[in-house]
């Protein structure tokens, strides 16, 4: 990649780099506002995958032979690169792969929770979680006896940290908290989050799939205890996933899923389990996905963690006033600053957020509608769906003026 703008970013250049946003559908080009489902993937990610199966496909787990030893480095290599990227100082026996952000949290939930939780202990999630958070711990909830709690919004889609101190006591187990919402854009404060659980002594688990994508992050400023976040949100591959954990903790924690590849010794009666991160990895792992991963490590980086935050964060701020100035918009989450991301929830008053939708995808707008996984929030916020655009190192604001072109002639439509 040539040298990028200081200060800005060198967005056509960023743009040929991802070859999907030329597609035309009836003659328009699209116009890919979906990124926090997931985000598209640039040029140097694509090809280091593909060189990697053109050129050193093989299994891991150290084989003898040349290919193998090459795709067992260039395997573990990743976990270094995003031990690194997330400054997690124990390097990449604190880096777990897995598929995605859900099972890094259901590996918790089941490796640890499932132990560890009992009759009087107590999670406390925020009301703002993604369901692959409050599911799986309300199921690990019902399965061991603990009691879920959740930590209330305000208004404005913030965390009322009044509530938080109420909420965390000596009875919380875990605190498990989404860093960024995918429903309001919010920022949650979770290092104060994880202060007050360690002053009770409870843990801390940060789902981070919507935070590291477009924000620096470091996960030892935070003290987290757990840290997880998806390869396909930050311009990597869909398969991959990253759990961080800090490691006198992961060292004592049991693996939930068996195999191949995980183990140290195994005899008929019974078996011991290899060193981290491979304890938690059994079977064939997703290695042209974590080479993928390193390269849209290196990709990000390049452009600079700030310089994405600051881009997205703009995005973020045109967008809300030019929805604001609307005047039947609905929004949802905080106003823009420092405490909401590049993404923004809404609803047109006169227009179901599906209908919405639709006419958006007749000028060849994506964005998504519906509940976004996080249907409790949707109740507390009083609808059934919102709409909800979300942006990336590749967006525009001419971009959005479409999105609001769109809105205009749905509004028209249902009129
Ligand atoms: N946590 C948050 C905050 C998310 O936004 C998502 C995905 C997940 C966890 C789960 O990630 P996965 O990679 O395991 O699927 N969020 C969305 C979304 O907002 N629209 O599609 C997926």
């Amino acid at each position: 990649m040539s040298q990028r703008n200081v200060g800005t970013l060198d967005i056509e250049r960023i743009r040929s780099d991802f070859p999907i946003l030329e597609r035309e559908f009836d003659d328009q080009q699209v116009v890919y506002l979906d990124n926090a489902a997931t985000t598209q993937t640039p040029d140097p990610v694509i090809d280091a995958m593909s060189d990697y199966y053109r050129y050193t496909n093989s299994n891991v787990h150290r084989g003898i032979h040349h290919l193998s030893q090459e795709a067992s480095e260039a395997y573990e290599r990743a976990h270094d690169r995003v031990a690194e990227f997330i400054g997690a100082s124990g390097g990449r026996e604190e880096v777990i792969f897995t598929k995605n952000t859900t099972e890094s949290e259901n590996l918790v939930a089941y490796s640890w929770g499932l132990n560890e939780l009992g009759p009087g202990d107590e999670v406390v999630l925020t009301e703002m979680e993604h369901h692959a958070s409050l599911v799986t711990w309300q199921q690990i909830a019902h399965e061991t006896g603990a009691e879920v709690k959740y930590i209330q919004i305000d208004e404005d889609g913030r965390l009322d940290m009044d509530h938080a101190r109420e909420c965390i006591t000596d009875d919380t187990a875990i605190l498990s908290a989404v860093h960024v919402s995918n429903t309001l854009g919010t920022v949650n404060p979770v290092a104060k989050l994880t202060e007050i659980a360690h002053k009770h002594g409870a843990l801390s688990f940060i789902d981070g799939a919507q935070a590291v994508p477009n924000r620096p992050v470091d996960v030892e400023e935070i003290d987290a205890d757990f840290y997880a976040f998806s390869g396909h949100k930050m311009a990597g591959p869909t398969g991959i996933g990253v759990l961080y954990g800090k490691k006198q903790l992961l060292e004592e924690m049991e693996p939930y899923l068996y195999g191949g590849g995980m183990i140290r010794k195994v005899t008929f009666e019974d078996s011991t389990w290899a060193d981290l991160p491979w304890k938690f990895e059994p079977g064939t792992p997703p290695i042209a996905e974590a080479v993928g991963l390193e390269a849209a490590i290196d990709y990000l980086e390049e452009i600079g963690m700030e310089r994405v935050q600051a881009h997205e964060e703009e995005l973020a701020e045109y967008a809300y006033e030019q929805l604001k100035a609307e005047g039947d918009v609905e929004i949802y989450g905080p106003e823009p600053g420092p405490d909401r991301s590049g993404l923004v929830g809404f609803n047109l008053e006169s227009v179901h957020a599906h209908d919405l939708a639709s006419i958006m995808n007749d000028h060849t707008v994506a964005v998504r509608a519906g509940d976004h996984c996080t249907q409790p929030l949707h109740d507390k916020l009083g609808v059934a769906a919102s709409a909800r655009a979300s942006f990336y190192v590749y967006n525009t604001r001419e971009e959005i003026d479409k999105l609001i072109d769109a809105i205009d002639d749905a509004r028209q439509l249902f009129a």
